[in-house]
């Protein structure tokens, strides 16, 4: 991708809004579309270019909203349709464009596809989703009598069983999410309409949630097989059957044809796929394939799990280079990246990655930016990223709210796993750290609501807010507005090539980018031991700064967190 030719969305960055917890305009506890619409000015002035909005739909909110019971609606609880369309012009009016979240891969158990799906095995829906019998001489309810194997990512099977009809239909997350199947093709129908129905009204683009779980691996007689069995579980891996299934590419090309081709090359789309290799990511991210923009891989946030969400274990520096370097190089002449630490399912990357001691918690959050967003690819901010928002000291499971933290601690216990265990790794990992209020000022609820908030705010707001960092320059604030303006300003930031160095050095991460000439040399001290650079990287310390996260004390030596992108000859 050449300057001049590239898509706009490759100098963009993307700010992610969790409607829930952004901002409540109504006293009831709850992040609403008035809320957003009040605070588009913070956006606005960390310059970034896209809006991002989690599930605003009408939702039983089982799973926050990723259990939508109408896709053509706003639930009440956020506002409605006008505040919408609101919305869309308040940004464009600003100059940015708006990401709808798109769900397809399952729907609430309370829409009404499934509602008429459930009501019996004549029903013209039956096939919309995945209703199947009880395995093979086994009566339905007995344990072990799922049609699969497969472990639910939210704990437990992936088949509930339908006591009226004896059928067991499929969830790969909650019970509550019933899987469409992507196979009928009036499925797929209704998809695109709705789709086309949202672009009509001005938004610019999907998020696409788990798009590559909509194509499941299945024989022609129906049968769908089991997977690995998992280690000390009576379930397994359903995985191979449903991560990048057999038509996945072609579903992406087909809604490509129906729902994007001809129209203005404003829109965005991102494919949120857990699993994908790059290879395959070469593959959707290809433009001459029609697929999508961009995909957000999860290897990065693997890279610290023994293998489950539940089982955290220390990030090592090298296998992080090796994994962004392995992205950044399998698609560098083809396809696209996106780039994340955080996100509402994710801890806070200032914990999990930084150091959120007050010595440490501002230099951290500011140089694992800088890292981040001097990669070649899209950036996205989460909410409350740009202040550097922590994890939360959860007391005990009374404290959650997510469907996964609360099913897996139910699991655990089943398990005879010790409670005091469980709540540590909840503590480290749950997805309610992302999800507690945006920090905006000092006051009790810190300037989220007037009513009670749904989930606690971080007793941090007193000194982490919006309000005490906007004037100051040295706020982590401040650095991600001058991060977001560099990519803007700086084709090598955009479009540069990348090149991995030091891949080895366990404190020190540096890279260079590259663009007809101009090179910028980026050097991260992810650590709190001072770093000399002079033999390791002599061009760092006479480099021009462009930007750095400090100020320098010693060109030769990188102090604790300090993070440095410099222009060399
Ligand atoms: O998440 C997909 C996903 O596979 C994981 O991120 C998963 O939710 C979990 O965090 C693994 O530990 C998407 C949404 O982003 C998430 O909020 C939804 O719960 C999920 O799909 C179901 O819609």
């Amino acid at each position: 991708m050449r300057p001049g030719k590239a898509p706009w969305w490759t100098s963009a960055v993307v700010y992610q809004v969790y409607p829930r917890s952004f901002q409540d305009s109504d006293g009831d506890g709850i992040g609403d579309l008035g809320g957003i619409l009040a605070r588009l000015d913070h956006l606005l002035d960390l310059g970034v270019d896209v809006l991002w909005l989690s599930p605003v739909y009408p939702s039983p909110q089982a799973d926050n909203g990723y259990d939508i019971s109408d896709y053509q609606g706003i639930d009440p609880m956020f506002g409605c349709l006008a505040q919408l369309d609101e919305l869309i012009a308040e940004l464009h009016r600003r100059g940015m464009r708006l990401l709808m979240d798109l769900v397809v891969n399952h729907t609430s158990a309370e829409h009404p596809w499934f509602v008429e799906s459930r009501s019996g095995p004549d029903s013209p829906k039956r096939d919309w989703y995945w209703w199947r019998p009880a395995r093979a001489g086994m009566p339905a309810g007995h344990p072990g009598a799922e049609p699969t194997n497969w472990q639910s990512f939210f704990s437990g099977s992936t088949w509930e069983l339908d006591e009226a009809s004896g059928e067991y239909y499929l969830h790969l997350f909650d019970r509550s999410q019933p899987d469409l199947n992507w196979e009928n093709p009036q499925v797929r129908t209704a998809i695109y309409d709705m789709m086309r129905w949202w672009l009509d009204r001005g938004v610019d683009g999907f998020r696409m949630d788990v798009i590559n779980m909509i194509s499941k691996d299945v024989a022609p007689d129906g049968h769908l097989h089991d997977g690995p069995p998992l280690a000390g579980s009576a379930l397994g891996d359903g995985s191979a059957s449903y991560l990048c299934g057999p038509r996945i590419h072609e579903f992406l090309q087909e809604m490509h044809r129906e729902v994007f081709a001809g129209r203005p090359d404003t829109l965005l789309t991102v494919g949120e796929m857990p699993g994908v290799t790059v290879e395959q990511a070469r593959l959707f991210t290809d433009p001459a394939r029609a697929e999508v923009d961009m995909v957000f891989q999860f290897e990065h946030v693997s890279l610290d799990l023994d293998g489950s969400k539940w089982r955290p274990v220390p990030l090592r520096l090298r296998d992080l280079k090796a994994s962004f370097g392995h992205w950044q190089a399998g698609l560098a002449d083809v396809g696209w990246n996106s780039l994340y630490w955080d996100n509402h399912d994710q801890p806070r990357a200032v914990s999990r990655f930084g150091d959120d001691s007050p010595q440490f918690r501002r230099d951290s959050a500011t140089c694992l930016a800088t890292l981040l967003h001097l990669h070649r690819g899209t950036p996205y901010v989460y909410q409350g990223e740009e202040l550097g928002m922590a994890n939360f000291p959860f007391a005990g499971i009374d404290d959650f709210r997510d469907v996964e933290s609360l099913n897996h601690f139910t699991a655990a216990m089943a398990a005879g796993q010790a409670p005091a265990d469980v709540l540590a790794v909840l503590r480290r990992m749950s997805r309610d750290n992302a999800r507690t209020p945006v920090q905006w000022d000092a006051s009790p609820s810190a300037g989220f609501t007037t009513g009670t908030p749904w989930l606690a705010v971080n007793p941090d707001h007193v000194t982490w807010n919006a309000e005490a960092q906007r004037g100051d320059p040295s706020s982590v604030l401040a650095h991600y507005r001058r991060l977001i303006a560099l990519r803007h300003t700086e084709p090598v930031v955009a479009l540069g090539d990348f090149t991995m160095l030091l891949p080895a050095h366990e404190e020190i991460y540096a890279f260079s980018r590259c663009l007809d000439g101009d090179t910028l040399l980026v050097v991260c001290n992810v650590g709190r031991t001072p770093q000399p650079l002079g033999e390791l990287l002599p061009a760092a310390v006479d480099g021009e700064l462009v930007l750095g996260n400090m100020a320098v004390a010693d060109p030769a030596v990188l102090a604790p967190w300090e993070a440095r992108v410099l222009r060399v000859r």
